[in-house]
């Protein structure tokens, strides 16, 4: 088996403030780890209370300077040359990326680093060709007004950021919202600070003005997280992360009534009919149980199998699970370690619960025999169950690993029923031949996505979000810009 490689970054990684790079002014820093390997890789510059507070007031002046004043599409063409720039140092960010989260290379190369462009590029096009609204309304003295609309930017928007897919979920945020012509203040995982970082040189290198884009490094409660949320000089919250993360940071934004968005976890059905075309199933669901080691909110951990193909489908998912392996980073079936050794102990402690809870474990469930430095870091055997009940912990709450629970069905009616019984919507995953069923079962989801024959397939324009505990709002396209501007409408007596 071949090592696994770990990139040459070992280094300081700074606060972007104002356009300059800056160490935190208190003088601290903590520790960044590269997971695959578990060896310490830099050190990340904690930002205080006054250098958020810096960090606003520069996203504060931009708004009021320069930026706030250009045209759409001056700020456009600025925006497209921030994907462009990505693109030609997208070694950079692959570099970066792969050495904060131990990820395949494949997936930051085919997924997060296209994307972190992509998000900048397709938000730059909505913005170009989004239409307002106009109406002629007939008035009380037979003539008539023109109500027409105009949308402004929001203001300074916070955007906190989880670890994994640090990139993509970062720039999802931050695309629209300088599209808009907002400026923001960006805390991204204390886990994987380097793209976001790194995305500094790219706004430096393009002109874009100071302080339009800034980030500052830290922890949530009582750092960088809390300081940001709780600056009145803030105007809005976009949030991607744990629910209960999401409930602390709510309770901020209620003070001066400020607007959340917010991409929360999930607990995602797969739902596999005994007509679907179960290569195609097992191939799509392998993805959306193992990919990125299972740290994927839209990933799936509960299968439904209708009975007369629940064995072969078990089978096959065995054998599947038991092609990821913890090899070559360049390797395709390279299963990447979790993000850290605290969220591997949270994973260890569900493989446990779940045998308490009478789980047959089907394949893995613990960690994989390595020796040698270079596996030193945070991996967990893919794994599969079967004979949970549906009411079960593992079956109920959100894991974040590579492993799933099977649990055969017997009608549409039950399956729908369990696939909907769960505090959280974010997606679900529908398998079938059956094309009146596949529409009839996805208009019956409670979930902000549902895919037929397919899962992750991105088209940017379309609404993404979850219901429940799974979020509030939606981005994606036109969708995006409901929460980064405010919508005026202007009356005009004709
Ligand atoms: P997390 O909630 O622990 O942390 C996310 C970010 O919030 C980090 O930057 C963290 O420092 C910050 N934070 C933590 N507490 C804070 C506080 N009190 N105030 C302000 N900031 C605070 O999430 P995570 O562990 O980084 O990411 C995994 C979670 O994210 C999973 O639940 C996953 O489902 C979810 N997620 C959801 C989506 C989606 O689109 N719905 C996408 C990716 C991840
Ligand atoms: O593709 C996206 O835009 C998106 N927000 C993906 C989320 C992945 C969650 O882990």
């Amino acid at each position: 088996m071949t090592s696994y490689a770990s990139p040459a970054v070992t280094d300081t990684v700074l606060n972007f403030i104002d356009g300059t790079y800056r160490e935190g002014s208190e003088g601290k820093s903590f520790p960044n780890f590269n997971p695959a390997t578990g060896e310490q890789i830099g050190l990340v510059q904690e930002a205080s209370a006054d250098d958020v507070a810096d960090a606003v007031a520069a996203a504060r002046n931009a708004l009021n300077g320069r930026w706030g004043s250009m045209t759409t599409s001056e700020r456009v063409k600025l925006i497209t040359a921030v994907a462009a720039e990505i693109e030609r140092r997208s070694d950079d960010f692959l570099a970066a990326e792969v050495a904060d989260t131990g990820k395949p290379r494949a997936v930051a190369a085919h997924i997060d680093i296209p994307r972190g462009a992509a998000n900048f590029r397709m938000f730059a096009d909505v913005i170009s060709t989004m239409p307002g609204e106009s109406f002629i309304t007939d008035t009380p003295d037979g003539g008539q007004a023109n109500n027409y609309t105009v949308r402004k930017p929001k203001g300074v928007i916070a955007v906190i950021c989880p670890w994994n897919f640090p990139l993509l979920l970062m720039t999802w945020k931050v695309g629209p919202a300088l599209a808009c012509g907002n400026t923001v203040v960006v805390k991204p995982s204390e886990e994987t600070p380097r793209t976001a970082a790194l995305l500094g040189e790219v706004m430096n290198a393009v002109g874009m003005p100071d302080g339009v884009y800034n980030v500052v490094h830290g922890f949530g409660p009582g750092s960088a997280g809390e300081f940001l949320t709780s600056n009145s000089d803030v105007d809005a919250i976009t949030f991607t992360g744990e629910t209960g993360t999401g409930e602390a940071i709510m309770q901020k934004a209620a003070v001066g009534v400020r607007d959340v968005s917010f991409e929360l976890g999930g607990k995602n059905p797969g739902i596999v009919f005994a007509d679907a075309d179960l290569n195609k199933a097992v191939e799509g669901l392998s993805r959306a149980i193992f990919m990125n080691t299972g740290q994927v909110c839209l990933g799936t951990e509960r299968v439904y199998v209708e009975r007369p193909v629940y064995e072969e489908f078990v089978a096959r998912m065995k054998e599947a699970a038991e092609g990821f392996k913890p090899g070559a980073i360049d390797d395709p079936a390279y299963l990447g370690p979790l993000i850290s050794a605290e969220h591997r102990d949270k994973v260890l402690g569900y493989y446990r619960r779940a045998v308490e809870e009478g789980a047959t474990v089907v394949t893995g469930g613990g960690t994989p025999e390595l020796s040698g430095p270079e596996w030193a870091g945070f991996f967990v055997q893919p794994t599969v169950w079967t004979g949970l009940s549906h009411d079960s912990t593992v079956m109920r709450e959100e894991i974040f690993g590579p492993c799933c629970g099977v649990i055969p069905f017997d009608e549409e009616d039950e399956v729908i029923a369990l696939a909907n019984d769960s505090p959280y919507g974010l997606c679900a995953s529908i398998w079938t031949e059956n094309m009146s069923r596949g529409h009839r079962v996805a208009a019956a989801m409670d979930v902000g996505v549902c895919w037929v024959n397919s899962w992750f397939l991105r088209d940017l324009r379309t609404a993404f979000g979850g219901s429940g505990h799974s979020g509030i709002g939606r981005e994606g396209g036109v969708h995006s810009l409901e929460f980064y501007t405010e919508l005026n409408n202007i009356c005009v007596k004709l």
